[in-house]
């Protein structure tokens, strides 16, 4: 039995897909990101960077969204969410897990957290315009990558393509949302018709119908 502390859309959903996928039994723990919950003194005990998600398993806390994603598919290679250790597939999962994770969420964080990043609000607008043309060439990157492919690494589902799935819902309001990209609108219309996606997007209460394909939308995160 796994627990995952968890709050609806944020960065606890890519590894929350993997658990439904996989069918294992978890139990959701809402972190009240409302009332700031994660800086609390029992949740840094268990995360002490203070950011959701947090796994717990057999009474160990792992956190990092990718190590989590990682752990688990390793956990349970049967499902095929990683490609096997010494297929040429593998180390390309780490690269592309590493890309959403270092630089397309890494950029989608600023553009959500702008005033971390600066001493004077008046500048908060031009981060934003800034952060939206940098998520816009990372979402150009996926795009190319994702031409002629049904995945992120080819033929076959890994976490990564969850993983990107979450990225691409929260990149929805910026400027170039997701859906104006050819291969990747076409990718993220298939990953929201999947019964995990689907499936978990409901239980977070989170609405798939900007991925219908009419043009975009916006998402609301944060
Ligand atoms: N690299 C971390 C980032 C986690 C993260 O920043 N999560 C956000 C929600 S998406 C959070 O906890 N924000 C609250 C805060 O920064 O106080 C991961 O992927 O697990």
């Amino acid at each position: 039995m796994y627990q995952l502390y968890y709050y609806p859309n944020n960065a606890s959903l890519a590894p929350h897909f993997l658990l439904y996928h996989m069918g294992l039994e978890y139990e959701l723990l809402l972190v009240d990101k409302k009332s700031n919950a994660q800086k609390s003194a029992d949740y840094l005990k268990l995360n002490p960077a203070g950011r959701i998600p947090t796994l717990i398993d057999n009474g160990m806390a792992i956190f990092e969204s990718p190590a989590i994603c990682i752990h688990l598919c390793e956990q349970h290679p049967e499902y095929g969410l990683i490609p096997h250790l010494g297929t040429p597939e593998r180390p390309l999962f780490f690269q592309w897990l590493a890309y959403l994770n270092n630089t397309l969420q890494a950029e989608l964080m600023v553009r959500y957290y702008p005033h971390r990043h600066t001493n004077d609000e008046s500048t908060i607008p031009n981060i934003i315009a800034a952060q939206d043309e940098r998520i816009s060439e990372a979402l150009t990157v996926i795009d190319e990558q994702l031409a002629g492919k049904p995945y992120l690494l080819g033929e076959h589902l890994t976490a990564c393509d969850f993983f990107l799935f979450m990225l691409a819902e929260w990149s929805l309001p910026v400027k170039k949302s997701p859906m104006h990209f050819p291969h990747l609108s076409a990718f993220l219309m298939k990953m929201a018709a999947h019964p995990t996606v689907q499936a978990v997007c409901t239980i977070e209460e989170m609405d798939l119908t900007p991925f219908n394909g009419d043009g975009g939308g916006d998402s609301g995160k944060n």
